[in-house]
């Protein structure tokens, strides 16, 4: 009886044995520690194993948790449009069974007080990304997406078994506000090219978009009590092409193709000067009450709206009134930068009504740093692009600041002196020098408390295409994103460059046209995570 229990074991066990070597086999072990996840979290503890996504998977969501179940829903398309697996969406007040992936607000450190907070835990049962709010959850999946190879990025591209390296990840931004800026003023950009561009920054968790409406060049948004503006001001770009403008359905589509990547739309509409499109338009903005010709040319500083007529102010009014109700984000920008063709009385007077404008519909004024001159105070934000000391007044002042120093920041900078695109006013801007800085270290005096967050604008006076797009801002946006991210003591060149390195092969998978900087170390086998290999090894 005895010798039967044990030739019993040791079959049992042998088989078991068997199948543990031959899983093996199929999915080697994985080290979450070599991960490439841009922006870097804040902690990665691994664990050496794999968890194995295939058709049998189904994503849980906490029950009656809305946020989470949108995240599920973002997740299941982005899972099938990869592997054409259909993943289902289960409600659960328990941990669901292994295999399976759990969305939950259940997070171990109750303590941390980001709104944006996510814990991705992946073991070889069950991948859990618990979050505080449905933002945390998006992020997770974000990192979910980067732990994937590259072929998670391409519609048909990958057969299952996905693999995912086990471990845990803990993390959270430093700074509330991570933006981007598209100008379609000087070039404008249809409403696809402007998700794709949302859809770059989701994928690096950053959270705000800043649109720059109007400019010189061109007046981008319907303005329905002043239709003027787009039918004519709209109607032509530097270099002389036909332009165009959203009207008030597009601009609406963009706001929710945004929010529903929890990325929040900020309008600008620039004032008092860069405003000759709107005095193009009608001749009661300006002085002499004649209107200008329309401009298809490069300069700066040299338009400005009569900042002594009562009509200007009905206009903005107008204007601000339209715009912010149908913005559901809480700022405003008003633009205030090289106005240099107004008195600066003029200036700070003019500012100063158009601020309460911006008040009375309950939005919070953001302006070019210019703006610390008027009357400002703590519910302001100052946006510092050039000057240090506008920057430290507005502090001063007690408003906060948003950091989009012009030779950091500025992703319309030339990399090179050979780059094509671009400019160069603010220097060459190469990937380190894009990635190699702190907010709360560039301005004396000017610390964290005072930092709302980093933006990187894209002017776009050279750039046409959505190919131009891209070639400015990748490979530097994701350097921006994590410089608001991480923090900067966890920040290095030398060890971002080759998390960077390994976003070659998922830029391509996104078709995306960047900038192969030689100061990257550029991988083409991609993410660490070679699926191709593990899928030799199982056959
Ligand atoms: C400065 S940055 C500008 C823009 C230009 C940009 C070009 C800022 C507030 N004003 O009008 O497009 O340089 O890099």
């Amino acid at each position: 009886m005895k010798m039967r229990i044990s030739i019993l074991t040791t079959l049992l066990l042998g088989g078991f044995f068997l199948i543990l070597t031959s899983c093996r086999e199929s999915y080697p072990p994985t080290d979450m520690h070599r991960n490439s996840v841009i922006p870097k979290p804040v902690s990665v503890v691994a664990s050496n194993g794999t968890f194995v996504l295939d058709e049998g998977t189904s994503i849980y969501v906490q029950t009656g948790n809305e946020g989470l179940k949108k995240s599920a829903v973002y997740l299941a398309e982005m899972l099938r449009n990869a592997t054409g697996f259909e993943l289902e969406i289960e409600e659960t007040d328990d941990k669901p069974w292994r295999g399976n992936i759990f969305l939950t607000s259940n997070v171990s450190e109750t303590e941390n007080s980001s709104k944006e907070y996510y814990e991705l835990n992946i073991t070889e049962k069950l991948v859990t990304i618990a979050s505080t709010g449905a933002e945390g959850s998006f992020y997770g999946i974000q990192t979910l997406r980067q732990l994937l190879p590259a072929g998670i990025e391409t519609a048909g591209a990958l057969e299952e078994p996905l693999l995912l390296p086990t471990g845990t990840i803990k993390d959270w931004p430093q700074y509330e506000y991570r933006g981007a800026m598209l100008d379609v003023a000087r070039h404008f950009f249809d409403v696809e090219t402007v998700k794709r561009f949302i859809d770059y920054l989701a994928l690096y968790k950053m959270n705000f978009l800043h649109l720059h409406l109007t400019d010189d060049q061109g007046w981008r948004i319907e303005i329905e009590s002043w239709p003027n503006l787009t039918k004519h001001g709209g109607s032509t770009e530097v270099g002389g092409g036909e332009g165009g403008y959203f009207t008030k359905a597009d601009y609406k589509e963009i706001i929710q193709y945004a929010a529903d990547k929890h990325i929040t739309i900020v309008p600008e509409v620039d004032m008092p000067g860069h405003t000759n499109a709107a005095l193009a338009s009608y001749p009661e903005l300006n002085c002499d009450g004649k209107a200008t010709d329309l401009y298809t040319g490069m300069k700066v500083g040299f338009s400005t709206l009569c900042t002594d007529k009562e009509v200007v102010y009905e206009f903005v009014d107008d204007v601000v009134r339209e715009i912010s109700e149908m913005t559901p984000g809480p700022y405003f920008h008003i633009g205030g930068d090289e106005s240099h063709s107004t008195e600066q009385d003029d200036y700070v007077y003019f500012i100063n009504r158009a601020m309460d404008i911006v008040k009375s519909y309950g939005k919070t004024m953001i302006g070019w740093d210019e703006v610390a001159h008027a009357e400002i105070n703590s519910e302001d934000v100052v946006q510092y692009w050039s000057k240090e000391e506008n920057a430290s007044l507005g502090v001063e002042k007690g408003a906060k600041v948003l950091i989009s120093p012009a030779k950091h920041a500025y992703l319309d900078m030339k990399y090179d002196s050979t780059t094509v695109l671009g400019l160069t006013w603010a220097g060459v801007t190469e990937v380190d020098k894009a990635y190699n800085w702190s907010p709360e270290k560039l301005v004396d005096g000017i610390t964290k408390e005072n930092i709302l967050g980093v933006e990187a604008p894209l002017w776009s006076e050279t750039v046409e295409t959505l190919d131009d797009i891209e070639f400015l801002i990748f490979p530097r946006l994701a350097g921006h994103a994590e410089v608001g991210w991480t923090a900067s003591k966890d920040r290095s060149w030398d060890e971002y460059k080759e998390r960077l390195g390994r976003h070659q092969n998922r830029f391509k998978a996104l078709g995306i046209d960047f900038y192969q900087s030689p100061l990257v170390p550029w991988q083409d086998e991609g993410d660490f995570f070679v699926q191709e290999e593990n899928k030799g090894t199982s056959e």
